[in-house]
Parts: structure tokens; sequence; C-alpha cells
């Protein structure tokens, strides 16, 4: 009977080993686990911290950039204004004869020759006969011209009596262009008229044969 009752509880508490035995492992296990999460959990957050002060080192790097480049910009503004209002009112008179006024260099000729000709002058350096668009360039070429006839780019050698600026543009009606009385091509019975000379009153047409001296202007 007592060696039954001694074999009995050792079978019990072989099993109940046993049995603890697998719950250590299933703790220990389920610990791992634990810990692997945890550890994971501190590596997301150490990857999340990082991002975060390198995306905020970035933007401030970005936003000094930005800063830096607005300032730089204004100063080249105030610079480059500085600049174009000293060169503005200015006329500059290069050694060859061409002047640079208000955008476009113009050159008056000493020379004289028909309207065809004096056009093919200005082709020839990349410029064309003038163009008068406003007030202010026609009292500048009365300036240079001195008075003297000049041929200008206007003409109505394609239609008669429609006239152009060699640039294929009809001219400015907001101030006087011609001189009074003027074009009056084909009047009186004289000759066709189909070339406009600006002198002294303003324009007034010629015929394109006639010699003149010109003005060449280049627009830049
Ligand atoms: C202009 O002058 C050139 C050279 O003298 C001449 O060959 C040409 O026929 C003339 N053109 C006109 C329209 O008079
Ligand atoms: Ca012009």
């Amino acid at each position: 009977m007592n060696i039954y009752a001694n074999v009995d509880p050792i079978n019990g508490s072989d099993v109940r080993t046993w049995c603890s035995g697998s719950d250590t492992v299933r703790n220990r296990s389920s610990r791992a686990v634990l810990v692997c999460l945890a550890l994971l959990c501190v590596l997301l957050l150490t990857v999340v911290i990082v991002l975060c002060v390198h995306i905020k080192t970035k933007s401030t790097n970005y936003t000094e950039e930005r800063d830096e480049l607005l300032t730089r910009n204004t100063q080249l503004t105030k610079e480059r204004d500085g600049l174009s209002s000293m060169l503005k009112p200015k006329l500059v008179v290069f050694t060859d004869g061409w002047i640079y006024y208000k955008s476009s260099l113009y050159f008056i000729s000493s020379e004289k020759k028909n309207w065809t000709e004096s056009r093919r002058y200005c082709t020839e350096r990349g410029a064309d006969l003038i163009i008068i668009n406003n007030r202010e360039e026609q009292g500048f070429v009365k300036k240079i011209s001195a008075n003297v006839i000049v041929w200008t780019g206007l003409t109505d050698r394609d239609v008669e009596n429609t006239w152009k600026w060699v640039d294929g543009s009809t001219p400015n009606s907001g101030f006087r262009l011609w001189a009074s009385g003027e074009p009056n091509s084909g009047n009186y019975g004289r000759m066709d008229e189909d070339c406009a000379v600006n002198h002294e009153p303003g324009l007034a047409d010629y015929p394109c044969n006639r010699v003149f001296q010109w003005i060449c202007e280049d627009a830049i």
C-alpha cells in the first residue's frame, strides 16, 4: 500500500513537473515576444524621432535658404533699379555713330540714298528704318536729325494710301505724326509719293527714288 501510495504522488508530481515545465516554456516564449515587441516599439520610436529631427532640420535649412534668397533678390532688384534709373534718361553715343536711347539703337546717316538703299543699309546691320512710335521718340528724332530731312520706315508702297511701318504696323494715331497737309501723294498732278521723310514740321511723303539722309533703328 505504502509503495503504491508513494508511487502515485511521484507519478503525480512527475505529471505536475511536466505540466509546470510546459508552463515555464510558454511563459518564457511569451516574455520573449513581449521583449521583442518592446524592442520594436523602441526602435520605431527612435526611427520616428530621428525622422522628425531630420525633417525639422531640413525645413529650417530651407527656410533659412529661402530667406537668404529673398534678401539677395531684394538687394539685386534695388541695384538693378538704381542702375537702370542711372541709365534710362541717358543717351549713349557709341564711337561707330550709333546712339542708344530708351531701349533702341539709332543711326543717322551723313550720306544720302534713296529709300530702298537707305533701308538696305539698316537691314544689313540688323536694324531697319526708324519707326516713330510716340511723341517722345518724335522729339528724339527732331533732336538727332537737327531738322534735316531723313527717310523713315513709313511707306504706302504696298497699298496706296495705306501707310505702314516697315514692321507691318500702322501708325499710332495717339499723336500728330504728319506735317499739316501731308500725305499728299498724287495731289496737284505730282508724281507718286510712297515713302515718308521726317522734317521739322513732321512727316511728309516723297517719291521713294529721291535721295535723303536716313535714320536706322534697332529696337533691343
Ligand atoms: C535706288 O538706288 C539704287 C542705287 O543707286 C538704284 O539701283 C535703284 O534703282 C534705286 N531705287 C529706286 C526706287 O529709285
Ligand atoms: Ca521706334
